[in-house]
């Protein structure tokens, strides 16, 4: 495959002003007419490019006559037109197959209804394009389809124009007057119903805003048009971004390969990302639907207004917009535990991106595949490096630099450097160094020493940048680091000094590979507890020398939040890598009993939730009570994981804490009742999550009490959070409690393929090592479709990375079966295949058996004839 450089980059030689369409839709044969006004870019002679995929070109004419033979040369991936004058139009005639475009890029059927999917290279698709993003036109679309099977079309922009024509079809006319790039355009088409709500602007202009779904789901809708209503609010509070179309419109899709697209004034979603109600939906699908809602949301200022002039600019809208997303979410409900959710994923899925051959820089270099680069780094790194420059310049300063980053490039494709020099403007550090986040992969490691010297405590940083990705220099980063300090009473000691008012806590900004900082401490004082990035201030590892009494005193005195959850997740961590070590070097399983201090430390979280008076946030609890999960133990191990190992160490933590609290547990479950019919508000949520995680707890026990606990909340919970949370418990033994209520629940939702992707999910993590037989009937079960990829990522996704001891199984069956299923997918939807595949990239960290087995099925995956492009791209880097 060809290699894209950011280094190669060159303007566009046409700029296409107008873009006019019609498209008269059938499913297996949709004709699309183009009209563009072309208007040469500079003073050339060159060719004018268009992108052309899978497209059946039947006409094509300059200024109203057939263009000259000689003129046009077609290739496979597009059209080459020469002799053009410096303006005309060209039009088009093309065919494409909705119902044969099983990759669902380009215009496609999704139960039976038409609908788009064009970033990042779908428009291509459709009709021949300079599909890159830094074209940008202004659309004007018509819709014609049989009224009948399609009473509902959408476009980009504002709705002009709709009637009836004579032979049973109809149609309709949109006009988006806003400037775009064809990644943005959108067009649905079906039978779909929809609920409708209006918005009112800071400036008085009425939005109307609908979201259209098939027709069973219409009592499903009102959860996304309230997030929708609260993004809107929140942008003009915040950010002061207005909306600016007539009318806003969201359509929810079962076939999606992502989870939602921001296309102008039309978001389509994933199904998933929209459908709720208390019956079928759990809080976190609540509360991805309000995310997702205002992310695509947010777009239409970071992403849409001011775009990206290439894609390697991607995360110049991802980032910025997760960054702003993750802000909304942390205004809707709890801020600490928002950030732990989003540290969570960055450590679990970016860390170990960054750290293996899929590593790349925020703002990659190259690609041979765009698709494969909407990544955790790409987003959530992203994300991080846009904080620290919030936190570095402070939010009135942030928010100027925002206002001027709007203003100054609002209908132009930008870049990252176009960020980065706004800000600076406004900032007093050194923003050369601080580039170094966006250009340089790898999680730096900051190793911190402490000593005592008469009365000051010096603090010893120094920078470990690892090598990844073939960038070797070892040059330091600007790191801002939150820190703050206890005494072994858990007393803050302040090291601010006595001007800033004794306040503990203070943000260091390192800036080199060794440094060290000095603070005074009050006479006598010992050596104290530091407290390290608290509020996670930068996306790096930190080593410290931590024991468990440290560990414990600041899981318990903490007054950072996201701070006190770390430790207590560094204690336990602590406690697992010490036995399964143990274990290794024993031969044997050690006889270990519960540590004292992490067992204190649990009881402590627990009472602190269920006391009456001034008690802790049950949903911070429930946080801090989740064990790390295996994949995040592992990444405690460079060499050899001791896959199976971490899994038993879990599993009999978990067993000992539960226990030893049994008690307390019980009374915890008792306690966190909620009353009343369903609430999605931060109360009842918190009570709900830390119930779960306290079934959770007693049915890691073999007790029928606690069984009989979980099937009567299952029996008699009337949403699915409390329901599906009494299923996961059961699901953790064997049990013929839990044997009858996998098929109840089978059977009572199988019309449900939302709720059934969650029983597939469950079903995916309780599968054996070696159970083939299992896993053939859940392929085989009725709920699942290869086709759909959301019904692959709850079954392959969840057994390849929510199941480790069977995807590892030492005979390599798991490995074989996922490779098996990506072969098949990547035969007609490439980019699933590919983001399925990169459970494999770390080969290497396993042991030679293990490690021989998924290289061997990266080199079957890698060594077809008819291998696509995407999942070429991230075998062949994980094998180099
Ligand atoms: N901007 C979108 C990214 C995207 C996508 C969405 C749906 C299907 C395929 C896709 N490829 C890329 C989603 C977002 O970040 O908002
Ligand atoms: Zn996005």
């Amino acid at each position: 495959a060809q290699t894209v450089r950011l280094a190669d980059y060159r303007p566009p030689n046409y700029l296409i002003d107008h873009v006019d369409l019609t498209f008269e839709l059938a499913a297996r044969g949709t004709r699309v007419e183009s009209s563009l006004t072309v208007r040469r870019n500079g003073s050339h002679d060159e060719s004018l490019w268009l992108d052309g995929d899978e497209l059946t070109l039947e006409s094509i004419e300059l200024d109203g006559k057939p263009l000259a033979a000689e003129q046009v040369e077609e290739r496979d991936n597009g059209l080459s037109i020469s002799g053009l004058p410096d303006r005309c139009t060209l039009t088009m005639v093309c065919r494409v197959d909705p119902v044969d475009n099983t990759k669902l890029d380009g215009l496609y059927q999704s139960s039976g209804n038409f609908c788009t999917q064009c970033e990042p290279e779908g428009f291509r698709r459709i009709t021949f394009f300079p599909d890159r993003p830094d074209v940008l036109s202004r659309y004007r679309v018509t819709l014609i389809a049989d009224k009948a099977s399609c009473p509902v079309l959408l476009s980009n922009g504002n709705p002009v124009e709709s009637r009836d024509l004579e032979d049973g079809r109809h149609l309709a006319v949109w006009d988006d007057p806003h400037p775009k790039p064809s990644y943005l355009f959108a067009l649905v088409a079906g039978d779909l119903k929809s609920i409708h709500d209006q918005f009112t602007t800071a400036s008085g202009r009425t939005i109307d805003l609908g979201i259209y779904v098939e027709p069973h789901n219409i009592d499903r809708c009102d959860h996304a048009m309230r997030s929708l209503i609260k993004s809107m609010a929140w942008d003009e509070e915040t950010y002061g971004r207005e909306y600016d179309l007539d009318v806003f419109n969201i359509v929810a899709v079962d076939d999606f390969n992502m989870g939602a697209m921001e296309n102008k004034g039309l978001n389509i979603f994933n199904s998933k990302f929209i459908l709720a109600r208390s019956e079928t939906a759990t809080d976190h699908d609540y509360e991805g639907i309000e995310s997702v809602v205002a992310h695509e949301y947010f777009h239409n200022w970071s992403g849409n207004r001011v775009t990206c002039r290439d894609w390697f600019q991607l995360s110049l809208k991802e980032g910025f917009t997760v960054f702003r997303d993750q802000e909304f979410s942390a205004d809707m409900g709890s801020r600490a535990v928002k950030r732990i959710e989003e540290v969570n994923l960055l450590r679990q899925v970016q860390f170990p991106e960054d750290a293996g051959p899929q590593a790349h820089p925020v703002q990659p270099k190259e690609y041979e595949q765009i698709n494969n680069f909407y990544t955790a780094t790409v987003y959530n790194k992203g994300a991080e490096v846009v904080r620290m420059w919030h936190n570095l310049l402070g939010w009135e300063t942030f928010r100027r630099g925002t206002d001027r980053y709007f203003e100054r490039f609002d209908g132009q494709a930008v870049t990252i450097e176009d960020f980065i020099d706004t800000m600076a403007e406004q900032a007093d550090f050194d923003t050369a160094q601080f580039r170094r986040w966006y250009d340089r992969a790898g999680t730096p490691i900051v190793h911190v020493k402490k000593r005592i010297e008469g009365n000051d405590l010096v603090v010893d940083f120094r920078q470990e940048i690892p090598a990844v990705a073939g960038q070797e220099d070892d040059a330091p980063f600007l790191i801002p680091l939150g820190i703050a300090a206890f005494d072994r009473d858990g007393k803050p000691v302040s090291l601010s000094g006595p001007d800033r008012n004794g306040e503990p806590q203070t943000t260091l900004v390192l800036s080199k590979t060794e440094e060290s900082r000095r603070f005074t401490l009050p006479a006598g004082a010992g050596l104290p507890v530091l407290s390290l990035n608290r509020g996670f201030t930068a996306p790096v590892k930190v080593e410290h020398d931590y024991d468990a009494t440290d560990l414990a005193l600041l899981a318990g005195s903490d007054t950072d939040e996201f701070n006190r959850w770390d430790a207590y997740q560094r204690l336990v961590l602590l406690t697992l890598v010490e036995r399964i070590h143990q274990a290794e070097e024993q031969g044997d399983w050690p006889e270990s009993g519960l540590p004292e201090g992490l067992s204190a430390a649990f009881g402590r979280l627990l009472h602190s939730a269920v006391s009456t008076q001034g008690g802790a946030d049950p949903r911070f609890v429930a946080e801090c009570l989740t064990l790390p999960s295996e994949n995040y133990i592992a990444e405690q191990f460079h060499q050899d994981v001791p896959v199976d190992a971490i899994h038993r160490a879990r599993v009999e933590l978990r067993e000992q804490l539960a226990n030893e609290w049994s008690q307390t547990l019980v009374l915890a479950f008792e306690k966190l009742a909620v009353d009343g019919e369903y609430r999605f508000d931060g109360v009842d949520v918190g009570r709900r999550a830390l119930r779960a995680q306290v079934l959770g707890y007693l049915n890691a026990l073999d007790h029928p009490a606690w069984r009989r606990l979980a099937v009567e909340q299952l029996e008699e919970a009337d949403n699915m959070t409390e329901r599906f949370n009494a299923l996961t418990a059961l699901s953790l033994r064997a049990s013929d409690e839990r044997d009858q209520a996998l098929e109840a629940f089978a059977e009572e939702w199988k019309d449900d393929p939302l709720v059934m992707d969650k029983w597939l999910a469950l079903r995916a993590r309780m599968v054996e090592p070696d159970d083939a037989e299992t896993l053939a009937a859940l392929e085989a079960h009725p709920a699942f479709s290869i086709r759909n990829p959301n019904r692959v990522r709850a079954l392959v996704g969840t057994f390849s990375r929510g199941n480790p001891v069977a995807f590892h199984a030492s005979t390599g069956s798991g490995y074989r079966w996922v490779a098996d299923k990506i072969i098949e997918i990547d035969g007609f939807n490439p980019q699933i295949a590919a983001r399925m595949a990169t459970v494999f990239s770390r080969w290497r960290r396993y042991d030679g058996g293990r490690a021989d087995r998924m290289r061997g099925e990266l080199e079957r995956m890698l060594d077809r004839r008819d291998c696509s492009t995407d999942l070429a791209e991230i075998a062949g880097k994980a094998l180099k």
